[in-house]
This record gives structure tokens, sequence and C-alpha cells, in this order.
């Protein structure tokens, strides 16, 4: 396959998983809604072919914002029994601030809306065609960025926590694996619907779906109050992956507020959160015994020791000076991630040489698109230009082996042995990003 026929497998899925109301499903069947960070992703592969398109996706997912500015992770457009758990079990109506017009989830998802606006702007051949829809959706971005600062960051460190391991959007990742310790989650009967699409191996298993069910109902006793699931919550995590897509986000809405003249406090505002949560992810979240970033448990106070792709996600947003960034890339390039004979495509989503990694399931283990993406632009702002020549050809060559999947094996070896990708086929964040790459060369 040639990049032209690339492309093209690209933009037709695309097109076939868009839906009524503007917005495209992940994958059909397996996620029937709008997720908050996969449509950001979507529509930057959107905006390479159609901006009209990339500017509804970020409308749906933006008409369902809060009173309170907060962005939940799934808009449930229409009704579908194939995905558990739906409107029901999340229960987000009972927050004063949910919508009344749509059902919502009450959890959000890395904010990754801020850069995304940024690159629909570049993307634009006539920007006055993009003016008006980025003066509308700055402003709901900054009000989101603004309640996420105001409610999710108790010690007012210029950190933000996530509330639920589904906010982290690496779901299943080891890291959590240490929080589940500390507390005990009741025993379900669980309808899951993902294990009747997808190999159970791939997807998490049901013990580990009591804890994120139990989770859900700690926050419907309190109707999802913040302050209150910051007092009684035992999941208080202040993620690498979600505070880098919150910095990078203010760095975008900064520059774009100076291209559409936005008031010059919100400007400030948006350089002084970016400087922020630069300072206190370095200070808090980096380890120099991993030699990577980390997650913190914010209720156990202490640093979950599991490096993660998510611990390079920092490099998108210019979180690490140059001498850091270079321990980074280090990590990266050495046995626990490319390998020691290079025998891993990039970017494993943890670290191959701790005994919990699992090549085939879910966020244990494989290789993820949109983590690559991030990484691969994240290199570049260092000018570590080989290492990010390697992601972006690891990436391209999974896509063009095994086809346009949810997630990959990252063994080099087992190529020949193995069918097919993981999770979901034609899903639509591998769909979009790879047209990115593509255009990039251009
Ligand atoms: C996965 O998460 C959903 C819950 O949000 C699920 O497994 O049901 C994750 O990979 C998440 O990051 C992604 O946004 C979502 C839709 O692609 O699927």
């Amino acid at each position: 396959m040639n990049d032209i026929e690339l492309a093209l497998a690209c933009k037709k899925i695309l097109i076939e998983n868009k839906r009524e109301g503007g917005f495209t499903e992940p994958t059909a069947t397996l996620y029937p809604f709008q997720w908050l960070w996969d449509s950001g992703f979507i529509a930057i592969g959107l905006a390479t072919f159609d901006i009209q398109a990339a500017m509804e996706e970020i409308t749906a997912l933006h008409s369902a914002q809060w009173s309170n500015g907060f962005v939940p992770h799934i808009i449930f457009h229409t009704p579908n029994e194939l995905y558990y758990p739906g409107p029901e079990v999340h229960g987000a109506y009972l927050s004063t601030f949910a919508p009344k017009n749509i059902a919502t989830t009450g959890l959000t998802q890395p904010p990754v809306i801020g850069f995304v606006l940024e690159k629909i702007y570049n993307a634009a051949q006539n920007k006055n065609e993009v003016l008006t829809f980025l003066i509308a959706q700055f402003e709901k971005t900054f009000k989101f960025h603004n309640y996420l600062y105001s409610n999710r960051d108790p010690l007012n460190e210029g950190l933000v926590y996530i509330q639920h391991n589904w906010e982290s959007g690496t779901d299943n990742s080891p890291a959590w694996d240490e929080v589940w310790k500390t507390f005990e989650a009741p025993h379900y009967d669980l309808p899951r619907r993902d294990i009747q699409h997808i190999n159970a191996e791939q997807r998490p298993t049901h013990r580990d779906y009591e804890y994120y069910i139990y989770l859900l109902e700690i926050f419907k006793s309190v109707n999802y109050n913040d302050a209150l699931i910051a007092e009684k919550s035992p999941f208080l995590i202040q993620d690498p992956l979600f505070n880098s897509m919150l910095a990078a986000s203010n760095e975008s809405l900064a520059r774009l507020g100076e291209l559409i003249n936005a008031p010059k406090n919100q400007i400030k505002k948006l350089k002084y959160w970016y400087n922020r949560t630069k300072i206190a992810m370095n200070k808090k979240l980096w380890s120099d015994a991993d030699n990577g970033y980390l997650h913190y448990d914010l209720r156990n106070k202490r640093l979950i020791h599991a490096l993660t792709s998510s611990s390079f996600a920092p490099l998108y947003a210019k979180i690490p000076n140059q001498l850091r960034a270079k321990k980074l890339l280090t990590t990266l390039l050495s046995a626990k991630f490319l390998g020691t004979k290079s025998e891993n495509f990039l970017c494993p989503s943890f670290n191959t040489l701790d005994e919990r990694y699992n090549p085939i399931k879910y966020w244990r283990g494989p290789v993820w698109v949109n983590m690559n993406w991030l990484i691969y632009y994240g290199l570049h702002r260092y000018n570590f230009n080989d290492a990010a020549n390697i992601i972006k050809k690891d990436t391209l060559d999974l896509v063009i082996k095994y086809g346009i999947w949810e997630y990959f094996n990252p063994d080099k070896k087992k190529v020949n042995e193995i069918p097919n990708g993981y999770g979901a086929p034609n899903f639509s964040w591998t769909a979009a990003l790879v047209l990115d790459l593509l255009a990039k060369d251009k």
C-alpha cells in the first residue's frame, strides 16, 4: 500500500464513521457515541481534507458542555444498547450543572481541544472561514480550563487531578493497579458489551471493571459534587498525560487568543496557567530514579513508579528542559520501550521490562497511534529528529502491515505470525492521525 492508497483508506473510515449531528464515532459497534479526546484527534485528521467537518466535530462536542464549563468524556447523542456503561449507570444527570437536553457522562478526558483549535486554524486555507468558529470555541475551551483549575486542583499547585481512570484515556494502565490496591470494590454483575465484540484477552478484566463502576457509585452518591469527590474518593491522580494536554492547550489558546483579539486578561491567564503547570510537573511528577514523568497519587501522597507512554507526553507541551528531555529520549530508546536491538515498534504503552507488561491487552503494552502522534511532535520540539522519524515510520509500518486498528502488538518479531491489530478495526483516531502524519510530508 502506498501513501496515496493509505490516505484514501483513512479518509474513507472517517467519512463512514461520521454520524448525524456532525460527530464521528471512534469506531462503529464498540464505541457508538462521541468521545472527547477522540473527537479532538479526529478533527485534526478531518482538517486535512474537510475543514467544515473538523469544525462540526468540535461544535458537536461543545454542544454538551456543562454550565460550569466541564466537558464530558462521552456524549450519548442517540440511545444505543451496544455500549456499557450507558447514561443510566453514569448518572451524570444528578449534577445540577449537567445539560437537560442531552445525556453525557460526569467524567472528562485529556483536554486536547485547545491545541486542536490551533491545528484547525493552521490547516484552514481561508482563515476567515474559521474565525467565527474559533472565537466561540476559544471561549468554551477557556471555560473548561477554568473549570479544571478551579475544581481539580485542591492544593492550588497548578496541577489538576483526574477522578477516574476513564478520565486518563489510558484506562487500563498498570499505573492504576497501585491505586486499586488501596481500597476494595464490591462485586457486581456487569453486562459487559465490549467483550461481546472484542476478544476478552484484549480488554480489561471483570475485576478491573468492578473498580471502574464502584467509583461511579461514589460519584453518584454525592451527585457528582467535585468538592465532595475530592474529600471522599480514593482515586485522585495527577496524570502526566492529562496535565501535558492541558499545558499544550493553554499554550495554543494563548497564541490563538492573540490572533482573534481575545481579551488581554484571558491571554495572560493562559500563559500563567501554562507556566504554573510546567513548573509543578517538573517539581512533582518527574522521577530521577525512573528517568521519566510519573503519575502522582494525591490521596496516598506518593508517586506511582510505573513508566508508561504517558511518561513521554510532557515533550508535546515543552515541559522538560533540554537536559531532562534528553533523559526522556534515553528512556524511550532503551530496552524498556524500543528494546536493545530495536525489537519493538515504538511506543509500547507500558515498560516492556516490567512483569505486568502485556503486548495484547488494551493500555497495558500495545502501541496506540494517538500516543505515538503526541510523542512524534514532542520529539520534534526538541529537535530529536532521528527519534521522531523512527516513531513516525513505526506508526506507518504498523498501519500498513495490520490495518487501521485501535491498538497494535509492539513486537517486531511477531509480524509474520499476527494476522491483525487489536481492539476494534476501522478506528477513527488512527485514521485521522495517520492522515496528519502523511500531510506533514507535503
Ligand atoms: C476507551 O475507553 C472507553 C471508556 O471511555 C471504553 O473502553 O469503553 C479508551 O481507549 C479511551 O481512551 C477512548 O477515548 C475510548 C474511545 O475510543 O475508548
